[in-house]
């Protein structure tokens, strides 16, 4: 008898799904032409070659090799991927790919071993302007972020990013950078993910430098990374733009935080405007600033518990009109989904200040949600639906570069999961561009598995695979590679297409 109930709910689902009531959009649709598609890496997460060729110590290279060790597994970005002896292999993978550009960044401590412009190191340059020259010869674009959380030790020695003089030191930092190769990159990013930057590495501990000093380190640091990027951005437009001709911009993490009732909506827009809104209403509204809630917020809280004034330090109104604009288009990291819910418990009381604690909601996943391997990833294509309606809506339609969206597995060619992730995450990337999202650009991270950051190397981004087994780090593409490589090819979704990966990915003519 079972398997006639069997047969009756498969029979079911089987009807449900090709009716379309379950899965809706399975139809095949077409990207504009005009809209670009590439893949993203950062240089500590698959660069290796530390200290060679006068490079100096960086935050990253100093908690890696910290005993006992805090990276799972003691891994370090010692070697990495290799990409500093393999990057013609990196670019060779964009060809196959046919991607039309790469995202990727500079370490600092190679280009400025002192962390300064006092000193530039020859061999450093000679190795971004190696790759950026076999990019172009293959015309691919590079797409350069100046900081992708790689701080030189010395600095962070100083303070890091929660000492005003990094304003400086930043600014002086991106005019050597714009100068030595800003005749061939049009695309700029200062800084990648300032919140996670300043929330996890000063406040919960998460990132580089490690340190739990919530309530107080990390609103030192985001004044102090927006002033860094406003400057930065405002050097690039008086001084490099004209003659240089590229555009510049931030690029933001964004998470979709959703009420886990109706009566939660406020507590999820509090947290949103704490998460990202906190770079995205200083550059993006036309009011600037920090976003109202978290100064209201902040300045209760920190009276209520004898502070003599708010521990989120203010702008002047000179600063606020500094920072407003500071960014020709919305650098969009997006990849995933939580819940919220007012925690009213601790408002009122003093607990030991915390940003939790200021912004008063507690967050989580919902456990029917499909996860990744990493825990925080969960699979909820429609909260970017959610977010690219919210940023069109708040922020005017701004240019909208995707600069990053992925999974992470365990490893393993036949990464289902992972071509399914990016499908339903494109397929609601289409359904705000029909409603009118100005989306320009499409990055999907990564191009190859890559030190996953305290994760070391156990969780895995990777279009191609990294044997690290491998002297020499060996790449392989995965079924999401040779899916990506069509999506890419005819600018089209279909969600039937199934590569035959007993077939070499090659590099098709034009690339
Ligand atoms: C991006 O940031 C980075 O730009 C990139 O370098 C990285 O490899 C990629 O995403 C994939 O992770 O819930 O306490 O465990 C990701 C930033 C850092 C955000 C870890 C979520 C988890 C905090 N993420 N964080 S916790």
């Amino acid at each position: 008898m079972i398997w006639l109930y069997q047969l009756v709910f498969y029979g079911v689902c089987f009807y449900l799904a090709e009716s379309k009531i379950v899965k809706p959009r399975q139809e095949t649709r077409k990207f504009p032409d005009g809209m670009l598609f590439g893949a993203a890496t950062a240089a500590y997460q698959i660069e290796g070659a530390w200290n060679v060729d006068g490079k100096s110590e960086n935050i990253w290279d100093r908690l890696s090799h910290q005993e006992p060790c805090v990276i799972k597994e003691c891994h370090t970005g010692d070697i990495a991927g290799n990409s500093y002896y393999s990057y013609k292999r990196d670019v060779e993978m964009l060809r196959e790919l046919g991607l039309d550009f790469y995202r990727f960044s500079l370490s600092w401590s190679r280009i400025l071993p002192t962390s300064f412009p006092d000193k530039i190191n020859a061999k450093g340059v000679q190795y971004y302007n190696n790759l950026i020259n076999e990019l172009l010869k293959y015309n691919i674009q590079p797409m350069v972020t100046l900081y992708h959380w790689d701080l030189p030790q010395k600095l962070q020695d100083l303070g890091g990013w929660t000492n005003p003089l990094i304003i400086d030191w930043f600014t002086d930092y991106s005019r050597v950078v714009f100068e030595l190769f800003g005749d061939r990159v049009k695309y700029w990013f200062t800084i990648n993910e300032a919140r996670q930057i300043c929330y996890e590495g000063y406040g919960t501990g998460g990132l580089a430098p490690m340190y739990n000093i919530s309530g107080y380190a990390e609103y030192l640091c985001y004044k102090n990374i927006l002033l860094a990027h406003a400057k930065a951005y405002h050097l690039y437009n008086d001084e490099y733009r004209s003659k240089q001709g590229g555009i510049i911009g931030i690029v933001t993490f964004v998470t979709w935080y959703e009420p886990e009732s109706e009566e939660h909506s406020e507590a999820a827009e509090d947290m949103r405007q704490f998460d990202w809104g906190v770079y995205a209403n200083p550059i993006f509204s036309k009011k600037g600033d920090f976003p109202q809630v978290m100064k209201d917020r902040i300045a209760l809280k920190s009276m209520a518990q004898g502070f003599p004034r708010s521990r989120l330090p203010q702008f002047t109104p000179e600063e606020v009109e500094l920072v407003k604009g500071t960014s020709d288009f919305f650098g969009l990291n997006h990849y995933t989904t939580s819940l919220v819910y007012r925690n009213e418990s601790v408002n009122g009381y003093y607990v030991s200040p915390s940003q939790s604690d200021d912004v008063g909601v507690i967050t989580y996943k919902d456990s029917s949600w499909e996860s990744a391997a990493s825990s925080w990833l969960k699979v909820v294509p429609w909260g970017l639906y959610k977010i690219l309606t919210k940023i069109r809506e708040d922020y005017d339609n701004p240019p909208i570069f995707i600069t990053e969206n992925g999974f992470s597995t365990l490893g393993g060619l036949e990464d289902d999961r992972r071509v399914a992730y990016y499908r339903n995450y494109l397929d609601v990337i289409l359904d705000a561009m029909e409603e009118g999202s100005d989306i320009r650009a499409y990055t999907a991270w990564s191009l190859m598995d890559n030190f996953e950051w305290d994760n070391g190397y156990t969780e895995r981004f990777g279009l191609y695979e990294v044997d690290y087994e491998s002297p020499e780090r060996t790449r392989t593409p995965r079924k999401s590679a040779y899916v990506y490589k069509e999506i890419v090819r005819t600018h089209t979704l279909d969600h039937h297409y199934e590569p035959d990966m007993s077939v070499p990915i090659t590099i098709d003519e034009g690339h």
